[in-house]
């Protein structure tokens, strides 16, 4: 009796191990594939908190194959774009991950390398539409076995932000939520919203643009639009051609990047509501009393807590900045300078901060600014790390000269807000800049001043 039990438990045993072995990989194949052509099939891997890292291969069409398949929970899908090379996304793990160390969800990554492997893109965007007819079969089936649409999030990047503006059409826009990374504009500008993503096609949608002057698609999409450091090229990324394949991609791939940071929350990047970069920049588009107590939206995962007010407010644009590496997001002062010289001055500031064992850096240098007397200059200075307690403040200004002559800059005050956070803002009176120099004091509270 006691060795048939030994032996039971361990068959049971060897069947849990042979069980927990079968992972199911992402599709994995190469530039031949691509050069001839592959055509759509579409697998999907589940990875839930029991299976982080292993994939379950899920049936298109019996769901009750699989009880790891919990509908009660939220379900995300995660759907690629185009492989030219037929390479797996470099992200996919990652992002699966941190999805679930965030959430209990289920996620569903959809591989349709076969597809989107081909060296002819169109065939590739052909192929899209098929895509999405097939995962909206699915989770039909889904709806059948108890998921509600709600609480379907789908996570698209470039080509597979498409792919989720149609299957969310398809159900009639009420799927719960569509965030799409860089949509991919190459045969998609210009078209009628059914031919790509719209915001009618999930009850909330928010689109990250990092790539609009190539491989991503310029205008806004969803409810909600980013466009980190105007959308256009990505700091870090090579500017020439001569640094090989990642050219052409890095602006583009970017975009998962940022989200990733915004997942595990390793930092927040604000977003102001603004008509250009440029006004942006100018530090002209730094009110955002339009989203009450909650202030400007932050980029990413949690931009859901915006979701109302943003739903009303129908299309948003928004800006933010970034750093060259993670942790990307930067941190936003309003610098306000008035000064006593006689004479207008033009130049770029450079603000320090110093914290207790750290240094941030603000170089307002998008373009001159124009200082006159006693009128004070607003300007927008984005730190690359946020300092908990600021103990002294250097600032340089540079007017670009080389001449000889030394300009002086008279300061009458200059003020330091931070954005984010609520707190006074920092003030110094009366400093006497010279050009190229930096000068660094000690910051008051504003309000404790007399002036
Ligand atoms: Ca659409
Ligand atoms: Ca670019």
């Amino acid at each position: 009796m006691i060795l048939w039990q030994y032996l039971t438990l361990l068959l049971s045993i060897t069947v849990q191990i042979c069980k927990a072995q079968r992972c199911e990989e992402f599709t994995d194949l190469d530039l031949s594939h691509s050069i001839i052509g592959t055509n759509l099939k579409i697998k999907l891997l589940l990875y839930t908190r029991d299976n982080v890292t292993c994939g379950t291969l899920v049936s298109h069409t019996n769901l009750s194959t699989h009880p790891q398949l919990n509908l009660s929970r939220p379900t995300t899908f995660v759907i690629h774009g185009y492989r030219p090379t037929g390479s797996p996304p470099a992200w996919v793990h990652e992002l699966t991950e941190l999805l679930l160390a965030r959430e209990d969800i289920n996620v569903i990554v959809v591989d349709w390398n076969h597809g989107a492997a081909n060296a002819n893109y169109f065939k590739a965007v052909e192929s899209t539409h098929k895509a999405a007819d097939n995962l909206t079969a699915f989770i039909k089936i889904m709806q059948e076995h108890g998921a509600s649409l709600s609480s379907i999030y789908m996570i698209g990047v470039s080509l597979g932000a498409h792919i989720s503006g149609f299957v969310g059409a398809n159900l009639n826009g009420s799927i719960g939520r569509i965030t799409a990374l860089d949509p991919a504009g190459p045969q998609f500008t210009g078209t009628p919203p059914e031919d790509r993503l719209d915001s009618t096609d999930a009850q909330f949608v928010d689109v990250l643009h990092t790539d609009i002057d190539f491989l991503g698609f310029r205008e806004p999409l969803g409810h909600i639009d980013f466009y980190a450091n105007g959308g256009t090229d990505q700091p870090g990324c090579p500017k020439t051609i001569f640094s090989g394949g990642s050219y052409f991609k890095c602006d583009h791939q970017r975009s998962v990047l940022l989200y990733f940071d915004s997942v595990n929350r390793k930092c927040t990047s604000e977003a102001f509501p603004c008509s250009s970069y440029k006004e942006f920049l100018d530090g002209n588009c730094l009110n955002c009393d339009r989203f009450g107590a909650a202030g400007c939206p932050v980029f990413g995962y949690g931009v859901t807590e915006w979701r109302d007010v943003l739903l009303r407010l129908g299309q948003t644009k928004t800006y933010f900045t970034t750093n060259t590496v993670s942790p990307f997001c930067r941190t936003n002062y309003r610098v306000e300078v008035m000064i006593w010289n006689k004479d207008v001055r033009w130049g770029y500031i450079t603000v320090k901060l110093h914290g207790n064992d750290k240094e941030a850096v603000a170089t307002i240098d998008h373009k001159a600014s124009e200082f006159k007397k006693y009128t004070e200059v607003k300007l927008l200075a984005q730190f690359d790390k946020d300092l908990q307690s600021v103990k002294k403040v250097s600032i340089k200004f540079s007017t670009g000269n080389v001449c000889k002559t030394k300009y002086k800059f008279r300061v009458l005050r200059i003020r330091l807000t931070h954005l984010e956070r609520k707190e006074r803002p920092l003030c110094r009176y009366d400093v006497l800049l010279e050009d190229n120099k930096e000068v660094t004091f000690r910051p008051l509270l504003c309000e404790e001043s007399n002036f």
